[in-house]
C-alpha cells in the first residue's frame, strides 16, 4: 500500500515521502463496513424511479448445448448466458439467488456504483451463499449502461455462470432503431477439465515451464507481451461456438446499438462487424464523445457500446481471441445472401483499433477538474514462472490496504511491473482514467506501463481491486480499497 497526503503529492518529489506518509494511517478513523448506517444513508440518495425489479436466478450444474459440444457445467437457470436482466436506473433490483451448485457462491454486479453491502464479495461485504440456500440481493439501479453479473467465487466466472445487466436510461435520446448484446467468452468447462483445474494446473507447473500461454503472433505484440495463461478449446459469442452462430438480425440500413461484453476469463477479443465502422459511444457504460473505429480490442471484464449503420445482406460478427490464434463468430442479417462461414477474417480487423487515448469522457459524466486529496500506487506484481500474481508483491487477502476517505478526490496508479498484461477491475466506483480520459471500471495495463485514473470517492464501503483474468485474481491480484471515517 501506498499512501500520499494532497500535500506530498503536489509536492515535487512524491516517491520519496511513500515511505513516511504511510505511517500516518494510524491516525485514520475506523473502517466503514458493509453493515454500517452509512451505507443506507447513501443508498436513500439514489435517484428512485419506485419501480422494483423482481428476478430470481438458480446458480445450477447442468447440461449445456455450445453448437455441437455438449458439456456439463455451472449455469444461471441452464442457459448461456444467463437471462439477461434489463431495468432503468432508478429502479430497484430484487435479485433472489438460489444456489443449487455443490459448493459457496455469490453474485457480482460488474461496475455497478451499488450500495455494498450488495457487491457480493463474500467475506468482504457479504457471508458466502451456501449451497442449499439462498440470498436476495436488492439495490437501486444508480446509472445507466452496459453491465453484466458473475460469481466473485473461486475460478465460478470461467463456467457459465455469467449473464449481461443492461441498465436502460430514462433520459436515452434514442438514436439507434434496434439493440444487439455480445457476450464474448473462453470456454474450457466440461471439455475435459473445469477451470479449477486448470488454476491447480497453473500452480502446479509453475517454475517448471510456460507451456499453457498463447501463441507468439501479432496479437501478443498488441497487448505487449503473451496474451493469456490458458488454451481454451471454445471461443463464444452468446454461447455459442463459430460453427453454430446466433444471428443478429435488423433491417438494411437500420441503426443498431452492440453492447459488446467481454464476459471471458483469459482472453482479450479483437472485434468487429465485417463491412462497417463502428462509433464509439460508450465505455463500460458511460458515453464518452464517439469515435469512429474499424475494431475494438476489449479486455476480460471491459464493455463497449457502438453504433454501426447496417448495410443489406449478411456480415460476419468476429472476436479474435488476441494472441491465440482462434476467435468467436456469430452473423448479423439485414437480407438475402450467404451467410460469411465461420473462418470469416473480414479486413476491419487489421483496420484502426480506438483505444484509451482516443477516447473522452462526455461532458455529462466527466470530472470536474480538482487535485487528487489522496493517490495509491499499486504495483502489479509476480509472473506466469511462479504463478504468484499480486499487487504490491503480496498474494491478495480480505485486509484493506488502499485507505479512502468520503468526500476525497481519489487517484490510483496501476503500474504494471510484470511482463504481462492485466485487466485491472475497481468496485464500486468508475474511474476517469487520466487526461479527460473515458469512464473505466476496468482497464488494460500493458507490461511495463502505468495507467492512472482518478474518482470522486462517493460510495463508502469496503471494495476490491483486483485484476479480471479469473486465474490471476485467483492466484491474488486483488487488493481491498476501503473507506474510514
Ligand atoms: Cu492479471
Amino acid at each position: 500500500m501506498s499512501v500520499i497526503s494532497r500535500r506530498a503529492f503536489l509536492g515535487a518529489t512524491a516517491l520519496s515521502v511513500l515511505a513516511a506518509c504511510t505511517a500516518t494511517s494510524g491516525a485514520d478513523g475506523p473502517l466503514v463496513l458493509p453493515g454500517d448506517r452509512r451505507i443506507g444513508q447513501v443508498e436513500a440518495g439514489r435517484r428512485v424511479t419506485g419501480r422494483i425489479r423482481p428476478v430470481t436466478l438458480t446458480a445450477m450444474a447442468g447440461q449445456v448445448d455450445l453448437g455441437g459440444p455438449v458439456v456439463t457445467t455451472w449455469t444461471y437457470d441452464g442457459v448461456l448466458p444467463g437471462r439477461e436482466i434489463r431495468a432503468t436506473a432508478g429502479d430497484v433490483i430484487e435479485a433472489r439467488l438460489i444456489n443449487r451448485l455443490p459448493t459457496d457462491t455469490s453474485i457480482h454486479w460488474h461496475g455497478v456504483a451499488l450500495r455494498n453491502d450488495m457487491d457480493g464479495m463474500p467475506g468482504l461485504t457479504q457471508p458466502p451463499i451456501a449451497r442449499g440456500t439462498e440470498f436476495t440481493y436488492r439495490f437501486t439501479a444508480p446509472a445507466p449502461g452496459t453491465y453484466w453479473f458473475h460469481p466473485h467465487t473461486g475460478t465460478q466466472l470461467d463456467r457459465g455462470l455469467y449473464a449481461p445487466l443492461i441498465l436502460d436510461d430514462p433520459d436515452e435520446p434514442g438514436r439507434y432503431d434496434t439493440e444487439w448484446v455480445v457476450v464474448l467468452d473462453d470456454w474450457i468447462d466440461g471439455t475435459g477439465s473445469t477451470p479449477d483445474d486448470i488454476f491447480a494446473a497453473l500452480r502446479r507447473s509453475a517454475g517448471h515451464r510456460m507451456s499453457m500461454h498463447g501463441t507468439d503472433d501479432a496479437g501478443d505484440r498488441s497487448l505487449g507481451g503473451h496474451a493469456g495463461d490458458v488454451t481454451h478449446p471454445y471461443h463464444l459469442i452468446n454461447g455459442r461456438i463459430p460453427t453454430a452462430p446466433v444471428t443478429f438480425t435488423a433491417k438494411p440500413r437500420q441503426r443498431v446499438r452492440i453492447r459488446f461484453i467481454n464476459a471471458a476469463a483469459d482472453t482479450a477479443f479483437r472485434v468487429a462487424l465485417g463491412g462497417h465502422r463502428l462509433t464509439v459511444t460508450h465505455t463500460d457504460g458511460y458515453p464518452i464523445t464517439p469515435v469512429d473505429t474499424d475494431a475494438l480490442l476489449i479486455g476480460m471484464g471491459e464493455r463497449y457500446d457502438v453504433l454501426a449503420t447496417l448495410g443489406d445482406g449478411v456480415f460476419p460478427v468476429v472476436a479474435l481471441a488476441e494472441g491465440k490464434g482462434a476467435g468467436a463468430f456469430a452473423l448479423a442479417r439485414t437480407g438475402a445472401g450467404a451467410p460469411p462461414g465461420p473462418e470469416s477474417r473480414p479486413p476491419e480487423l487489421a483496420g484502426t483499433i480506438a483505444g484509451y487515448p482516443d477516447f473522452e469522457s462526455a461532458a455529462s459524466v466527466a470530472l470536474p477538474a480538482k487535485p487528487p486529496d489522496v493517490v495509491h500506487r499499486l504495483a502489479l506484481t509476480g509472473g506466469m514462472m511462479r504463478y504468484d500474481w499480486g499487487i504490491d508483491g503480496r498474494a491478495g487477502d480480505l485486509t484493506t490496504r488502499e485507505r479512502i476517505q468520503e468526500g476525497q478526490r481519489v487517484r490510483i496508479e496501476f503500474a504494471n511491473t510484470t511482463m504481462m498484461w492485466h485487466p485491472m477491475h475497481v468496485h464500486g466506483h468508475t474511474v476517469q482514467l487520466s487526461g479527460h480520459g473515458p469512464r473505466k471500471d476496468t482497464a488494460i495495463v500493458l507490461p511495463g506501463k502505468t495507467l492512472a485514473g482518478e474518482f470522486d470517492a462517493d460510495n463508502p464501503g469496503q471494495w476490491m481491486i483486483h485484476c479480471h483474468n479469473a486465474y490471476h485474481a485467483e492466484a491474488g491480484m486483488t487488493t481491498v480499497l476501503g473507506y474510514h471515517t
